[in-house]
């Protein structure tokens, strides 16, 4: 049986690592007050593998895939709330939901995508209003009959790309919804997984059709206060290995050219590239920016993310940007391997650990190391930083923010598999 440290350890520690930090001219408080102020957004799909409420055990197509079966999928909105407000109160802080189309609640009847509106989601606006939690939105462009063709707002076929086109335009109605009744901006963010499996002779036509498609969505102006539209491209998806319409450089020209989002999914690029060093480049472009943090092994694999090199060089380049107000950082993974709770909170609090990390940095010290040339003393200092007492910082945090230190947090995780995952078929 593990131990626990005491809140008094813990508060020792802290006392310690503030000390240690005010030495090199951080400020430990101060990191901990802006900690608080970043609402990250946890997506609802982690909950259960990109399922969603429309077609209950229908297939997930698009390209994306979550493998394993671990049991405890939430099967229903109510069960998926249940989820997420165990996985809230496991991690420091007030955070957002980013919801997709699939999890409409119809009251059973059926209504078409493009027909969405915002009454189909005001039980989730409702528990996002009890809760403190501010909303984003996904159109959903897959696991449709009318996605099959791997075509959507590219397709060759006026029909389909007309229907693709008014849900998202539905779409963007909602998150404006959301946007409006909770008093915070929604990001409504638009992937597609249209693109061919193998080696195309027109690579023009679609991203003409992609073009207008977006045009014709985003045609209707909506005041950012209540809706703001981001797009994400990709490098490849499963099944669509040799073509992407919607490439990194189509939604680059696309969002500086419409001053829209750019959103950067950390799994959508070649395997060597990172999202952190796209991060100063695109913001001198664009005022704003959506983060997809996830975790790719190999390919695009969504695995939970973990407080690795990327992770960390993505939060510093936030933070030594100074553009925690201009980007919006989401997560988005999917494991069914393990307890999807777990992942979840796992995933989310190592994006506030490395935030946190980055937030500790004697960024005076680097730079002025830096500027000066002084390129040992910069190797020097970043590889001692490493070694600071952060976890104690984290730890204290945690303790502040009313949710689990260290690894107890899986106790809680535990209980709730055995009361309740362990009972859904
Ligand atoms: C897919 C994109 C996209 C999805 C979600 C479910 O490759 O990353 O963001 O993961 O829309
Ligand atoms: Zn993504």
């Amino acid at each position: 049986m593990a131990t626990y440290p005491t809140e008094k350890q813990i508060s020792d520690a802290y006392a310690l690592a503030r000390e240690r930090y005010a030495g090199l001219g951080v400020d430990t408080d101060q990191a901990l007050s802006t900690l608080a102020g970043v609402a990250i957004s946890l997506h609802c799909w982690q909950g259960d593998d990109v399922g969603g409420f429309e077609s209950p055990g229908g297939e997930l197509t698009g390209g994306i895939a979550a493998t394993g079966n671990y049991p405890g999928k939430a099967r229903t909105a109510d069960e998926l709330r249940r989820d997420l407000d165990l996985v809230y109160s496991l991690i420091p802080g007030k955070h957002r939901l980013n919801l997709h189309a699939i999890y409409a609640e119809t009251g059973g009847r059926k209504v078409e995508r493009d027909a969405l509106l915002p009454e189909h989601f005001a039980a989730w606006v409702d528990w996002a209003k009890a809760n403190g939690h501010g909303l984003d939105f996904n159109p959903t462009l897959f696991s449709h009959p009318l996605a099959v063709s791997g075509m959507t707002l590219a397709s060759y076929d006026p029909g389909i790309r007309k229907f693709w086109v008014d849900h998202c335009i539905a779409c963007r109605k909602i998150g404006e919804h959301f946007g409006r009744v909770l008093g915070s901006p929604c990001v409504t963010n638009i992937w597609i997984p249209d693109g061919y499996k193998d080696t195309p002779v027109d690579r023009k036509t679609p991203r003409e059709l992609l073009k207008n498609s977006l045009d014709a969505i985003l045609a209707e102006k909506i005041n950012p206060a209540y809706n703001l539209d981001a797009v994400e491209g990709k490098l490849f998806g499963l099944g669509a290995e040799s073509y992407t319409v919607g490439s990194a450089e189509f939604y680059l020209g696309y969002a500086v050219a419409n001053r829209v989002l750019l959103c950067l999914d950390s799994g959508h690029f070649h395997p060597t590239e990172t999202i952190s060093d796209k991060i100063s480049a695109v913001l001198l472009y664009l005022d704003e920016i959506l983060l997809h943090v996830s975790r790719g092994v190999r390919w695009d694999s969504d695995h939970v993310v973990i407080l690795s090199d990327d992770l960390q060089a993505i939060m510093q380049e936030i933070v030594r940007g100074g553009y925690l107000h201009r980007v919006h950082i989401g997560l988005d993974y999917f494991d069914a391997s393990i307890n999807r709770v777990a992942a979840w909170t796992i995933g989310a609090r190592n994006a506030l650990r490395a935030l946190l990390m980055a937030l500790l940095e004697p960024l005076e010290q680097l730079r002025a190391l830096e500027v000066s040339g002084d390129f040992t003393g910069r190797l020097a200092l970043l590889e001692e930083v490493k070694g600071l007492p952060w976890a104690a910082v984290w730890d204290y945090y945690c303790l502040q923010q009313g949710v689990p230190v260290g690894n107890r947090f899986m106790d809680e995780v535990r209980a709730y598999e055995k009361t309740e995952l362990s009972r859904r078929g």
